[in-house]
C-alpha cells in the first residue's frame, strides 16, 4: 500500500515556532505509524518562497529575497532534522523542478480553457497573502486581523465560478476528503455561498514564478504553493512517484489554510483533469500561556527551546497530547512540565525502570523463563489503531497512557518483591508478563518518541528487524533466556532549576 502525506509548505519570511513544528511532528506521527504498519511511505515537507510577503520581508531586512529564502528555508530544514521528522523529500518553490511543474499546471488549465487575462481591482492582504470581498472586511481589516491594501492590475483570472457545483458534488460524494468534520460543514456552506473567479497572476512585483507567454505576470502565490505537492513528485513528467502518489492520501494542514486546500487546490486539479486529494485534514490553532504568538508579542517559540530544556521525545510527546487533535490549544509551561512527569517519568518511565532493575536483579539480568499471565490489551491496540487511522493521535496516546497504566496497577496487585519469598516461580512470571507487554507498549510509542522507543527496545533486546505492527503478536514475544542490557533510566523526572538566591 502506498501512503503520500503533506505538511504545506512553510513561508520563509521568517524563522521556524511551535505553530510550524506541531504540524511536521503531527505528519511524522502518522508517516512513522503508516511505515510501522507495512505502508510504502511518501512524506514531504518544504518552504513556501515567492511572493509579496516574502519579498516585503527580504526588502525590510536589507536582504534579496533569494537570500533571504536561501537563510529561512534552512532553518526549516533544520527544524526537521531537530524534531527528527522523517520526510523523504523537502521542496523549495525556488527549485527548477517546482518552477518548471507549476509552469506545466498553468499550461494544462489555461489549455482546457480555464484561465483568461482581465484586471483585478480590490483588496490585498501580504500577511495572508489572500484576496478578500469589501464585504468580508472588519473595521478595514481582514477577517484574520491582517491589514488589507487596495490593487489595481492587469491579472489573469482562473474560472473558480464554474467549479461550483463539481466541488459541492465532491464533497457529497467523499464525505472523508475534509476533515475534521464540523470543518466539512465550514467549507462546504462557504463553497454555497458562491465562488467568484480567482485572481492567479499579479504584476506589481517580480518576486515570483513567470506565467508562461507574458513575463509580465508572476503566478499568485498560493497557485505557485499548491502546486509543491505535485512538483516534488516530478509532474508533470509521468514519473513512478506520479503514479505511485498520486492523488495525495492526506494533506496535513493549520485551519487558517483550508480554505486554500479544500476549493482552490481541488478545481485547480480539476481544471487540469489531476485527481484531487483523498483527505484534508485542518488541525487547529495554539496560542502561548493565553496569548496570540506573535512578531509583536515577541511571543513565538523557538521549537530549539523546548528540545534543550525538556528533550526531543519529551517535546513530540507533549505536542501531540496536550490538545484534542483538530482543536486549538493553549501551550503552557505549567502543563507541559506535568504531562512529562505524569505521563512519562511517573508513568511509561517508570514502568519501565522498576520492571528492568527487577528483572536484573531476581533473573540474572535475563528474559524470566516462566509462563506468561496474560495482562489485557487487544482492546487497546485496536483503539489505538483506528484512532490513528482517524488522524486522532492525541485519543491513540490515551490509550498508550491506559496500557502502561494496567501495567502498573498490575505490579502493584501482584507485588513481585512480596512473591520473591512467597512464589519465586510466579514472581518471574509476573516480570515476564510485565517486560512483554512493555514490548508492546514501545513498539506502538515509535510513532509518537521514535528515540526513546528504540532505547526501550533495545533495553529489552527485541531485535532491529521486530519492531513493527506485525511484530506485536505473541508470537515474536520475548524470548526467555535472552540476556538483557543493564537496565537505565528512560524518562527522568523535570525539575525546576532552583531560581538562585540572588535572582539572577
Ligand atoms: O500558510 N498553531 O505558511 P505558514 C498551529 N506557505 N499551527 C500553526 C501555528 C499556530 N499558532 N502557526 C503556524 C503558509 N502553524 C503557506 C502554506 S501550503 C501549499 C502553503 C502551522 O508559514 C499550521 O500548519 O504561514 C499552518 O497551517 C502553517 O503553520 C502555516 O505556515
Amino acid at each position: 500500500m502506498n501512503f503520500y502525506l503533506t505538511t504545506p509548505i512553510y513561508y520563509v519570511n521568517d524563522r521556524p515556532h511551535i505553530g510550524h513544528a506541531y504540524t511536521s511532528v503531527a505528519c511524522d506521527v502518522l508517516a512513522r505509524y503508516k511505515r510501522l504498519s507495512g505502508a510504502n511511505v511518501k512524506f514531504l515537507t518544504g518552504t513556501d518562497e515567492h511572493g509579496q510577503k516574502i519579498e516585503k520581508a527580504a526588502t525590510a531586512a536589507g536582504l534579496t529575497p533569494q537570500a533571504m529564502a536561501d537563510a529561512n528555508s534552512q532553518h526549516f530544514r533544520d527544524m526537521a532534522r531537530l524534531m527528527n521528522i522523517s520526510n523523504d523529500d523537502f521542496i523549495r518553490t525556488t527549485e527548477p523542478r517546482h518552477i518548471a511543474s507549476a509552469q506545466a499546471l498553468w499550461k494544462k488549465m489555461e489549455a482546457g480553457g480555464h484561465i483568461y487575462l482581465d484586471s483585478y481591482k480590490g483588496w490585498y492582504s501580504v500577511r495572508d497573502e489572500a484576496y478578500y470581498q469589501e464585504s468580508e472586511l472588519v473595521d478595514g481589516k481582514a477577517p484574520t486581523g491582517a491589514d488589507v491594501e487596495w490593487v489595481e492590475e492587469p491579472s489573469y483570472f482562473f474560472r473558480l465560478s464554474s467549479f461550483h457545483e463539481k466541488l459541492l458534488e465532491y464533497y457529497a460524494a467523499h464525505p472523508g476528503f475534509i476533515g475534521p468534520e464540523s470543518r466539512r460543514n465550514e467549507v462546504t456552506s462557504f463553497v454555497k455561498g458562491g465562488l467568484k473567479d480567482l485572481s492567479i497572476s499579479r504584476t506589481t512585483f517580480s518576486w515570483g514564478i513567470k506565467v508562461p507567454g507574458n513575463e509580465k505576470h508572476v503566478m499568485y502565490v498560493w497557485l505557485d504553493a499548491l502546486a509543491n505537492y505535485l512538483s516534488a513528485l516530478g509532474y508533470p513528467d509521468n514519473t513512478p512517484d506520479i503514479n505511485d502518489f498520486w492523488p495525495a492520501d492526506l494533506h496535513l494542514v493549520g485551519k487558517d489554510i483550508l480554505r486554500f486546500h479544500t476549493v482552490y487546490w481541488p478545481a485547480f486539479l480539476m481544471a487540469a483533469q489531476l485527481p484531487v486529494p483523498k483527505r484534508v485534514f485542518a488541525h487547529g490553532w495554539w496560542t502561548i500561556e493565553g496569548e496570540k504568538m506573535s512578531k509583536s508579542l515577541g511571543n513565538a517559540i523557538a521549537p530549539q527551546n523546548l528540545v534543550s530544556e525538556f528533550g526531543l521525545d519529551q517535546t513530540r510527546w507533549f505536542l501531540m497530547r496536550e490538545v484534542p487533535f483538530g482543536n486549538d490549544g493553549n501551550f503552557s509551561r505549567e502543563r507541559m512540565i506535568q504531562v512529562i512527569n505524569s505521563e512519562l517519568a511517573n508513568n511509561i518511565g517508570n514502568l519501565v525502570q522498576r520492571t528492568l532493575t527487577m528483572i536484573h536483579k531476581n533473573a540474572e539480568g535475563k528474559v524470566p523463563a516462566a509462563a506468561i499471565i496474560s495482562i489485557p490489551c487487544q482492546d487497546i491496540l485496536e483503539y489505538y489503531n483506528n484512532n490513528m487511522n482517524n488522524i486522532n493521535f492525541t485519543i491513540a496516546g490515551e490509550g498508550i497512557i491506559t496500557l502502561a497504566n494496567r501495567c502498573n496497577a498490575f505490579i502493584d496487585v501482584q507485588a513481585p518483591w512480596k512473591l520473591k519469598k512467597e512464589d519465586p516461580e510466579k514472581m518471574l512470571s509476573v516480570l515476564y508478563s510485565i517486560a512483554e507487554t512493555i514490548r508492546k507498549i514501545s513498539i506502538i510509542l515509535y510513532p509518537f518518541m521514535p528515540e526513546s522507543s528504540s532505547k526501550i527496545l533495545a533495553l529489552l533486546a527485541v531485535p532491529e528487524d521486530q519492531r513493527t505492527l506485525d511484530h506485536l503478536s505473541g508470537s515474536y514475544a520475548l524470548k526467555p533466556g535472552t540476556p538483557l542490557p543493564p537496565p537505565e533510566p528512560v524518562f527522568p523526572r523535570f525539575m525546576e532549576k532552583a531560581a538562585s538566591p540572588s535572582g539572577a
